[in-house]
């Protein structure tokens, strides 16, 4: 059965941020005994317990109702606790106790991945953010602080591995077959950063040499098979670990790094201290299985991990509340160290993408927050597009604002002032504040207020003046418990260009929108100008403007930031694409010739122009419209492609006839990869004879899985026979690499076709499918779902197949895995945006899930605030 502990959905604990109160008990240090068996697991924990303040509250001690063997208090028998809901309550007379607990827990029947658990025969843990409980009895709470020692001993033949957080210090072997690891970490932490492994692994290791002369062992840990597949992820960690100190001084602090990756896993990584723990994707990886975008997102993703020792783990969070000052100020860092590494324009674009594909949508639906929420009930489901990537924004606001110095000023003050301890996001902002001397009092509205702002930009010009006044205005929506919002300061970067020269007519200024509506006047504006506003997309919000489609265009070949001349041309498309799902006439003239522009413009970086000449996605624009309707939306997008395809024929040929030449990771042999296959798509779309074929060829020719993907995605996408061949091929080839075959999986939900739901419905009961791991759902079920075409469509009943195929799944999901399970629900909540008859079936599938008996609070809380 599985292991989960259910609360009763009718009766849901809201937890409140003006609610903090600190720790009634503190635990300074911690020695954690593991007996381990996948079966049986014997825990025994030592907590030298310290009253905090005057309260004379009990030591209460959160878990998850798992057996308690034994209690004592200092050295005594103590058979006077109680077990009150989850949790262990022991009252205590003094300020200063030694309790002890020891407890049973099962890790091969944990199926939430959550706490001490099984993967591919070893043991991990994962314990942010709430798991630490269901390993043991503990404040798990992110503000009490502990050092922690660790025993563990294990059969040696199974387990032969044995790690924890910190240094080791000692190890050894019984004569039963068992052996024993003590680890220890010096530093205070909370207990969701504690974490072990247990297993048989092997090793690539190598050494880091900090600033300051010290070596680091660094060690990736994986099965021996995988062992071949680590070297980039090795390589991304010491270049990180060098970027942190060269652009933030933060040098790392213990004499071992490891990493250890596991195949099941609930997100992306985890940034324990000294054991960082990895779904195996976002470590494993070489040229014929790994993508371009699988190599970056690994760099990333290590680079994330890493940074977190100083912002998430040196300073941790005070509580739940404040999860975007460690997330939201790493994902800024992370985003730093990847423009470093090759196109900065490229990343800010595929940064912004994202953040338009899932945080806006997030802002402007039922489950809608701020970056710093005041109430959740599971606080998994805040693990959020939100806290990160728009906490992300804030920072990168915050550091526009203040400007480079000043800002790495703020950084070091906030690292100096606050190391060692529990903080907020406001100690973040007054750090800032103080180090800079910038005033920060409306900034702290963005962590309050969520809703992305609206700004309305007019610009005029007088034309034997030479004045041009631009009348800016900003709304922020509403969203759910906030009616009415203040307005924001707005960090907007603008330019003018002349229209007749091309030129630059000015400086870029930063603008600071502060009020309701402003009105800002150039002077000495002698021709007429184009606006370019929210360069390098300075703030995360909506800009509505009347440029015509000729500034649009003209913006897209002449601005000078290249993230304005992809903004312009994809606003240029967006406009098109809307007036198209509207039913207006449209004239793809003005796209096709921006785009050919583009195409022409060698002096452009490929990686770039791969990029530009991208539509927009087909949510995106239903983004834009009051009612979404997915075929009309997907009609005028595939008719856009059409004709872009037939029209600039010989430009996509020329760019596919490019050669690459033999695999490389570098920055240019990607831009090259990228544009080819960019390329490749818009000659399927032309309908070309021999697309297919040509995708075929580069299918079996392919050198590296981004051009066998990508192939492999056109024929997907296509009617031919070599579309079966192609992914009998594939999976024939691939069978035994689940990551490769979560693409296969991915790459069938995500097609065009109008099949696809029917495709996916037979995926769902293909033997390689699985709900018990993660990646595996996510590439099937995560995949179908943003598909927006093939989730909303009707059948021939009028019914909704795939709302009830989503909800089947994350139901069925929900009773091994809540927090995945959840994960999956938002497109569900978008139902409200849709056309009566489909929003009555999305509706319905709400309801069911929320009357389904036994559901977690996890997918209760995402289901019923859908509802809202
Ligand atoms: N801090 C973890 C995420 C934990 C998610 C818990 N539900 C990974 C990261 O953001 O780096
Ligand atoms: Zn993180």
């Amino acid at each position: 059965m599985a292991d989960i502990m259910r609360d009763t959905p009718a009766l849901p604990t809201v937890t409140r941020r003006e609610d903090y109160t600190p720790p009634a008990w503190l635990v300074p240090t911690v020695d954690l005994g593991f007996t381990l068996d996948p079966a049986k697991t014997r825990v025994t924990a030592r907590l030298d317990v310290r009253r905090n303040g005057d309260s004379d509250a009990p030591l209460r001690l959160d878990g998850a109702r798992q057996p308690v063997i034994a209690v004592r208090v200092d050295g005594v028998v103590f058979n006077d606790f109680r077990l009150e809901g989850d949790d262990l309550v022991i009252p205590l007379t003094g300020d200063a106790h030694i309790v002890e607990t020891e407890v049973e827990i099962a890790p091969e029947r944990n199926t939430q991945l959550m706490g001490l658990y099984a993967s591919g025969g070893n043991l991990c843990t994962q314990c942010e953010a709430e798991g630490f409980r269901r390993i043991t009895y503990f404040p798990d709470r992110p503000d009490v602080l502990s050092i922690y020692r660790v025993r563990m001993s294990a059969d040696r033949a199974r387990l032969p591995v044995l790690l924890a957080n910190g240094d080791p210090v000692a190890h050894g072997s019984d004569e039963d077959g068992r052996h024993w690891a003590d680890w220890h970490d010096p530093f205070p932490k909370p207990s969701y950063l504690f974490a072990l492994v247990a297993g048989d692994l092997a090793v690539n290791r190598d050494t880091f040499t900090t600033r300051s002369g010290r070596t680091v062992d660094l060690g990736i840990w994986v099965r021996a098979r995988d062992l071949a597949r680590t070297s980039h992820a090795l390589d991304a960690l010491k270049t990180a670990m060098a970027w942190d100190e060269r652009v933030y001084g933060r040098e790392y602090d213990l004499d071992v790094f490891n990493i250890v990756a596991v195949d099941d896993f609930n997100f992306g990584a985890m940034e324990n201290k000294g054991l960082n723990i990895f779904n195996s994707r976002y470590i494993l990886a070489d040229p014929d299985t790994a993508t371009d975008y699988d190599y970056d997102a690994i760099a990333a993703v290590v680079a994330h991990e890493y940074f977190h020792n100083w912002s998430g783990n040196r300073i941790t969070c005070r509580d739940w509340f404040q999860l975007s000052l460690k997330e939201g100020f790493t994902v800024y860092r992370d985003q730093g160290f990847s423009a470093d590494q090759g196109s900065a324009a490229v990343k800010r674009i595929e940064d912004v993408r994202s953040l338009r594909a899932a945080q806006f949508p997030e802002d402007a639906g039922p489950l809608a927050h701020p970056v710093r929420p005041e109430s959740y009930i599971e606080i998994s489901n805040f693990y959020t597009s939100t806290i990160y990537n728009k906490g992300a924004e804030l920072v990168r606001m915050l550091a526009t604002m203040l400007g480079p110095v000043a800002f790495r000023a703020g950084t070091d003050l906030y690292f100096d002032r606050f190391d060692g301890t529990a903080a907020t996001c406001e100690d973040f902002v007054a750090s800032l504040e103080e180090a800079s001397g910038v005033d920060l009092t409306q900034f702290r509205l963005w962590y309050a207020q969520a809703g992305t702002p609206r700004i309305s930009a007019s610009l005029t010009h007088e034309a034997g003046g030479g004045r041009a006044t631009l009348q800016l205005a900003q709304h922020v929506p509403a969203t759910p418990g906030q009616p009415h919002k203040s307005p924001m300061v707005i960090p907007l970067k603008v330019r003018l260009f002349g229209a007749e020269t091309g030129r630059a007519l000015a400086d870029e200024q930063l603008i600071l929108l502060t009020d309701t509506a402003e009105t800002i006047v150039f002077e000495a504006v002698t021709e007429r100008p184009v606006l370019s506003i929210n360069r390098g997309f300075s703030a995360p919000v909506v800009i509505d403007s009347d440029r015509t489609p000729g500034e649009l265009a003209f913006l897209s070949a002449h601005d000078d930031d290249p993230f304005a001349r992809y903004e312009a041309m994809q606003q240029l498309m967006l406009d098109t694409l809307v007036a198209g799902a509207l039913g207006s006439p449209v004239d793809h003239t003005a796209v096709i010739d921006a785009v050919a522009a583009t195409l022409d413009d060698t002096t452009l970086d490929p990686a770039f122009v791969a990029e530009a000449v991208l539509l927009p996605s087909d949510s995106f624009v239903g983004d834009q419209l009051s009612v979404v309707d997915p075929d009309a939306i997907f009609a005028a997008r595939e008719a856009l492609r059409h004709d872009l395809g037939r029209a600039l024929s010989e430009s996509w040929r020329a760019a596919y006839a490019v050669p690459v030449g033999p695999y490389s990771y570098s920055p240019e042999a990607k831009g090259r990869r990228r544009l080819r296959n960019v390329a490749l798509g818009y000659i399927a779309a032309s309908g070309a004879d021999d697309a297919d074929a040509l995708a075929y060829a580069q299918f079996e020719a392919a050198d590296n899985m981004t051009d066998r993907q990508a192939a492999l995605t056109t024929l997907v996408g296509g009617g031919s026979p070599l579309r079966d061949t192609a992914v009998a091929t594939f999976y024939n080839r691939y069978a035994d690499n689940g990551l490769v075959i979560d693409k296969w999986f991915q790459t069938q939900a995500l097609s065009p076709r109008a099949d696809t739901g029917a495709v996916v419905a037979g995926l769902a009961r293909h033997p390689d499918f699985t709900l018990s791991n993660p990646n595996r759902a996510r590439s099937l079920i995560g995949a179908f779902a943003v598909n927006q075409r093939a989730f909303h469509a009707l059948d021939a009943a009028g019914k909704g197949p795939g709302y009830r195929f989503l909800a089947d799944q994350l139901i069925a999901l929900d009773r091994l895995n809540p927090q995945t399970a959840a994960k999956l629900l938002p497109p569900l909540d978008r139902w409200r945006r849709f056309d009566p008859v489909r929003s009555a079936l999305m509706k319905a599938e709400l309801e069911r899930i929320v009357a389904t008996p036994g559901l977690s609070k996890d997918l209760f809380e995402q289901a019923s605030k859908s509802l809202e």
